[in-house]
C-alpha cells in the first residue's frame, strides 16, 4: 500500500494480481516506504517483464504451474493414458540395412511384428527386394503411421536427396537455439564459441555460419537464385548468452555473413516456484527480485511468432525453417539430404534422428497410443522414457533391443518445419508449447523442494498440438555422420556406461575426424585405421585429423568431384583444406598438409607429402594453466612440421612435392 505512489497504473494492477494470486510473501521483507525505493521500482519493472513475456501473463503462468505441480505431486504420468511402442520406423531401419544384416531383418520380422500387430502394417514379404526399396510406401499405412526414411550415406538415394536439398536450401531459414548455458558441460564461456575441432580452431558458430553460406552459394548456383540471395539466420539467445554471442559475431565480422542476415531473438527467463502452491521464489541475492531460470528451448516458437519474421519469410518465397542446437559439429553433413527428404516427402515436420543406445541422454522417438485410440508420434525425453515404459508394462524400462540399440530412435533435435503449415499452427497457438515441471522434492511427502523449480518447454514438443492430418516424418542418419554433441564435462563423460557415447569435447572433436575419414574412404581414399587412445579417462578412436571448410565440400557429390585417383592418408596424418577450388588427386599423405587458395585459384594437390606432422599431446583437464577449451578435451595439437601452401593469386596451380 505504502509504495503505491511509485507505480504506474499498470504496475498497480500487476501488484493487485500478485496479491490475489497468493504472492504476498514477495513483499514481506520490504523496507519502510522511502527506503530502497529504486529497488522496489525495479521489482515492479521485473514483474512487468515476466508478465509480458509469457503468453497469458503471470496469472496464466501461476495457474499452469499449480496444475502441473499438483499432477507431479500426485505422481501423474505426463503421458497419462498413452502407451509407448516403437513405431514401424525401426522396422524400416532394419529393412534398409544392407545385405550383411538380412538374417537380423528376418529375426526382426519375427520379433517385432507380433509386438506391433495392432498396427496396419505392411508385411515384409510384400516389400520384395529390400535393396530396392529404401522406404515402405505410406499408402499401405493408416494416417497415424509416421513415415521415415533411413538414409545410407553415399548411396544413390542419398545423393538424390542431397541434390534436392541443395536446390531447396535457398528457400530455407536457419534457427540456432543457443540460450542454454550448458550446465552439464560446465564450460565457463558460451558453447558456440568452443572450437569444433582444434586442428583449425574453428568455433561452432563460425562453422555453422560458413556452412549456411556454402549452402547459399551452392543452392544459388544450382538454381540461378530463383528465390532469394541470402539465407536468413536467427539465433535464439538468453541473458546468459546474448552479449557474448553479439561480441563473438562482431569481433569476427559475422564470420563472413552479412550482419543484416543475422537476427538475434532473446528469450526471457521465467519465475521460479518455491512450493506446490506456486509461490514465486524470492531471489536469494536480492529480496526485491523474483528468482528466474530458463524456460527451455521451446521458447523459440513463440519468439519467432511474435517477431513477425515468419510472415516476412513467407512473403519472400521461403518454404523451410530449420532448427538446430549449439554444439553438434556433424550436423551439416546431414542437412542437405534432410532438406531433400522434407521436400520430396512434403513433410510438415521432419525430425532428424539417429539410432539410440538405451539410457543415452537424448530423447526417444515413440509412437504413443492413447486408450481412446489417439496416436501421436513424438519425442519422449530421456528422463521420462524409462518411467513411462515401466508404468506401461515394460518392467525392464529403457533397454536395448535385439539390435543392440534402443527400439526408440534418438531425437537429435534438428527439426525441419514447412513454413506455411508452421505459420498456420502458430496462428492458433501463438507459439505456446506444452510445458512441464520437474521439481526435486526433499522427501517422499513431496511437500517441499530441494531448490526452486520452474515451468519448462522443449522445441521438439511442437507436434503435440498438430492435427492428425499433419505430415510428420523422420529421417534417420548414421550417428557417425550426423551427431556428435558436446554436452558432458570430462568427469561425467568418463563415467558414461561402456558402449554409450561420451558426448564430450573429446568425443565431439574425434567424431569430426572419424566422419571426414569415413567420407573420404567412401570416396575411394585409402584412409588408415584409427588407433585407440585415452584422453580425460575416455577411450576414443583417433583417425587421421582431416578437416575441410564447408565451401570445399558440402555434399558427397562435392567430395567425389574433388577427390580423384589413388589417394592414401596414414593414421598419424593431418589434412586441412580451406580453399574452394582444391582438387586432390593421387595424393599420398603421411604428415601434415594445410592448403588454402583464393576463389580464383584452382589447385591440384598430389604426389607424396611426408613430414613429421602434428601430434596430439595429452593434457590433464585439471591443469588450469592450459586454456579451458583445450583441457576439457584432454589433448592439444602440437605442430611439429607441415607442408603449408596458400595460393593467393588467380590461376591454375599444381602442388606435387
Ligand atoms: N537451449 C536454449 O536455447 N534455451 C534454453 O532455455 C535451454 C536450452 P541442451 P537438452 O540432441 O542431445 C535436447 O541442454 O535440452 C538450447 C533435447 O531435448 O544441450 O538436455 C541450448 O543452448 C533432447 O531430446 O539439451 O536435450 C542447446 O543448443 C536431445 O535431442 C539446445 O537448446 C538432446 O538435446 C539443447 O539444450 C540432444
Amino acid at each position: 500500500q505504502k509504495s503505491l505512489h511509485l507505480l504506474s497504473p499498470h504496475q498497480i494492477e500487476l501488484a493487485k494480481t500478485l496479491l490475489e494470486l497468493g504472492q504476498t510473501h514477495l513483499f514481506e521483507h520490504w523496507a519502510e516506504p522511502g527506503v530502497e525505493d529504486d529497488e522496489k521500482k525495479a521489482f515492479f519493472d521485473q514483474v512487468a517483464r515476466l508478465n509480458s513475456s509469457y503468453p497469458g501473463g503471470l496469472e496464466s503462468y501461476i495457474k499452469t504451474a499449480r496444475e502441473l505441480l499438483a499432477d507431479s505431486k500426485a505422481g501423474k504420468n505426463p503421458f497419462d493414458g498413452f502407451t509407448p511402442s516403437p513405431h514401424y520406423f525401426l522396422y524400416t531401419l532394419l529393412l534398409n540395412i544392407r545385405i550383411q544384416l538380412w538374417p537380423l531383418i528376418r529375426k526382426a520380422d519375427r520379433v517385432w511384428k507380433p509386438r506391433i500387430a495392432s498396427f496396419n502394417f505392411m508385411d515384409i514379404s510384400q516389400v520384395g527386394d529390400p535393396f530396392v526399396s529404401s522406404r515402405i510406401s505410406s499408402s499401405a499405412l493408416s494416417w497415424q503411421v509416421p513415415t521415415g526414411d533411413v538414409l545410407t550415406f553415399g548411396d544413390d538415394n542419398f545423393i538424390k536427396f542431397e541434390e534436392t536439398g541443395i536446390r531447396e536450401a535457398q528457400k530455407a531459414a536457419f534457427v540456432l537455439v543457443a540460450g542454454g548455458l550448458g550446465e552439464r558441460l560446465g564450460y565457463n564461456g558460451i558453447k558456440v564459441a568452443l572450437p569444433r575441432e582444434t586442428n583449425t580452431g574453428t568455433c561452432f558458430l563460425q562453422h555453422y555460419i560458413e556452412s549456411i553460406l556454402a549452402l547459399q552459394e551452392a543452392s544459388h548456383s544450382l538454381t540461378q537464385g530463383e528465390v532469394q540471395k541470402k539465407i536468413p539466420f536467427v539465433i535464439m539467445t538468453s541473458d546468459d548468452t546474448h552479449s557474448c554471442i553479439i561480441h563473438l559475431l562482431e569481433s569476427n565480422s559475422y564470420f563472413g555473413m552479412e550482419p543484416t542476415q543475422v537476427k538475434l531473438l532473446k528469450q526471457e527467463k521465467v519465475a521460479c516456484l518455491d512450493d506446490n502452491e506456486a509461490r514465486l521464489a524470492v531471489d536469494p541475492h536480492n529480496k526485491y527480485r523474483i528468482q528466474t531460470k530458463p524456460h527451455g528451448h521451446g521458447d523459440v516458437h513463440s519468439l519467432l511468432y511474435s517477431s513477425g519474421l515468419l510472415n516476412v519469410w513467407r512473403d519472400a518465397g521461403l518454404r523451410w525453417v530449420l532448427f538446430f542446437q549449439d554444439t553438434n559439429g556433424l550436423l551439416f553433413n546431414a542437412i542437405p539430404a534432410a532438406i531433400g527428404v522434407s521436400a520430396t516427402r512434403q513433410y510438415h515436420v521432419n525430425s532428424l534422428a539417429v539410432p539410440r543406445k538405451a539410457k543415452e541422454a537424448i530423447g526417444g522417438i515413440t509412437r504413443l497410443t492413447h486408450v481412446d485410440g489417439r496416436t501421436m508420434v513424438i519425442n519422449v525425453e530421456y528422463n521420462q522414457l524409462d518411467p513411462l515404459l515401466r508404468a506401461t508394462g515394460h518392467p525392464d524400462g529403457d533397454v536395448n533391443g535385439e539390435t543392440g540399440f534402443s527400439p526408440f530412435p534418438g531425437n537429435i533435435n534438428q527439426l525441419i518445419l514447412e513454413l506455411g503449415p508452421y505459420i498456420e499452427e502458430l496462428t492458433k497457438t501463438k507459439g505456446g508449447i506444452k510445458e512441464f515441471v520437474n521439481p526435486k522434492y526433499k522427501d517422499a511427502s513431496k511437500t517441499s523442494f530441494k531448490s526452486s523449480t520452474r515451468l519448462e518447454c522443449m522445441m521438439q514438443d511442437y507436434p503435440k498440438t498438430l492435427p492428425p492430418t499433419a505430415r510428420v516424418g523422420f529421417t534417420v542418419m548414421d550417428t557417425w555422420l550426423a551427431y556428435a554433441p558436446v554436452k558432458n564435462n570430462p568427469d561425467d563423460a568418463a563415467k558414461v556406461p561402456k558402449g554409450n557415447p561420451y558426448h564430450s569435447a573429446t568425443s565431439g572433436e574425434m567424431a569430426i575426424y572419424r566422419a571426414n575419414s569415413l567420407i573420404l574412404r567412401k570416396a575411394g581414399v585409402q584412409v588408415a585405421d584409427p588407433v585407440q587412445e585415452v584422453f580425460n579417462g575416455q577411450e576414443v578412436e583417433v583417425w587421421p585429423r582431416v578437416t575441410w571448410k564447408p565451401k570445399w565440400a558440402l555434399t558427397y557429390s562435392d567430395i567425389k568431384r574433388k577427390v580423384n585417383g589413388n589417394c592414401s592418408i596414414s593414421q598419424r596424418s593431418t589434412m586441412v583444406i580451406k580453399g574452394r577450388n582444391i582438387f586432390v588427386e593421387d595424393l599420398s599423405l603421411d604428415g601434415a598438409l594445410v592448403i588454402d587458395a583464393i576463389e580464383d585459384a584452382e589447385v591440384k594437390v598430389g604426389g607424396s607429402v611426408q613430414n613429421k606432422g602434428w601430434i596430439l599431446e595429452k593434457v590433464d583437464y585439471k591443469d588450469t594453466s592450459i586454456p579451458e577449451e583445450l583441457r576439457i578435451r584432454g589433448f592439444r595439437v602440437e605442430k611439429i612440421e607441415e607442408l603449408e601452401k596458400n595460393y593467393s593469386e588467380p590461376g591454375k596451380f599444381s602442388l606435387k612435392p
